[in-house]
């Protein structure tokens, strides 16, 4: 398998399922398109007939593109990874989470591109602090479950216990709130806490540490 990807530093799509690959133990080779820098990525798009953006995924001489697809289809075919969580109730609640951030929280991802080797203090304008107050209310969900749902949840930090696509899909949030100086909530921060921590975390901020390439719009956000 080969994953496609951008800048460690700042790719947020990127992120999540290279995240979610190693987690979970699967082996690839990676290939970065520093698509600010060069044209790798559109002569490629362009070769496969496909959007010029990242992640892509080689699979099986198969080229699959965007990470909602490409983590559903890891899922498909590695079921002994246990990308989603194993019970029916959890994995409906992932999907709906997952989907949600991937086509919503246009506020945040506005405002605060993603950026792991810069700490800085912005406040959330009005659009930003909605996503805010969203995400606290999400968060709620996974960890004030229902009956239901809290007799089935796996054990674990993460938000149905054990990590599943859903953490992949919020990890560039994990950096936002953190990198940012924001404040979500308690159980965000003890989330986020538990997803810094991950080996496979510190080694994606170890990379993006040590890249060269630099977005100077990306690292003027104030
Ligand atoms: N919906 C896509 C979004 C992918 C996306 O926007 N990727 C950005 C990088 S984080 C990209 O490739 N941008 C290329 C460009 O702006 O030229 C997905 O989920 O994979």
């Amino acid at each position: 398998m080969e994953l496609f990807i951008a800048y460690k530093n700042y790719s947020s799509w990127s992120l999540r399922p290279w995240l979610a690959m190693k987690v979970t133990g699967l082996a690839f080779e990676e290939t970065i398109f520093p698509f600010y820098h060069d044209t790798s990525l559109t002569d490629f798009a362009k070769q496969e007939a496909i959007p010029a953006s990242v992640p892509i995924l080689k699979i099986d001489n198969q080229i699959v593109w965007d990470s909602m697809a490409i983590m559903e289809v890891l899922a498909d075919t590695y079921p002994e990874a246990n990308l989603w969580p194993e019970a029916k109730a959890w994995r409906a609640l992932a999907r709906s989470a997952s989907a949600e951030m991937h086509s919503g929280f246009m506020g945040l991802r506005s405002q605060f591109p993603m950026n792991c080797r810069r700490q800085t203090k912005v406040n959330a304008n009005t659009e930003s602090l909605k996503d805010i107050s969203r995400l606290a209310a999400l968060w709620k969900k996974f960890y004030q479950a229902d009956e239901v749902l809290s007799a089935s949840r796996s054990e674990g930090p993460f938000l149905c216990g054990a990590f599943s696509i859903v953490d992949a899909m919020y990890a560039p949030v994990m950096w936002r709130i953190r990198n940012y100086g924001l404040f979500v909530s308690d159980e965000f921060d003890a989330w986020s806490e538990a997803m810094f921590a991950l080996p496979a975390m510190q080694e994606w901020l170890r990379a993006a540490q040590a890249e060269e390439w630099d977005i100077a719009a990306y690292d003027s956000v104030e």
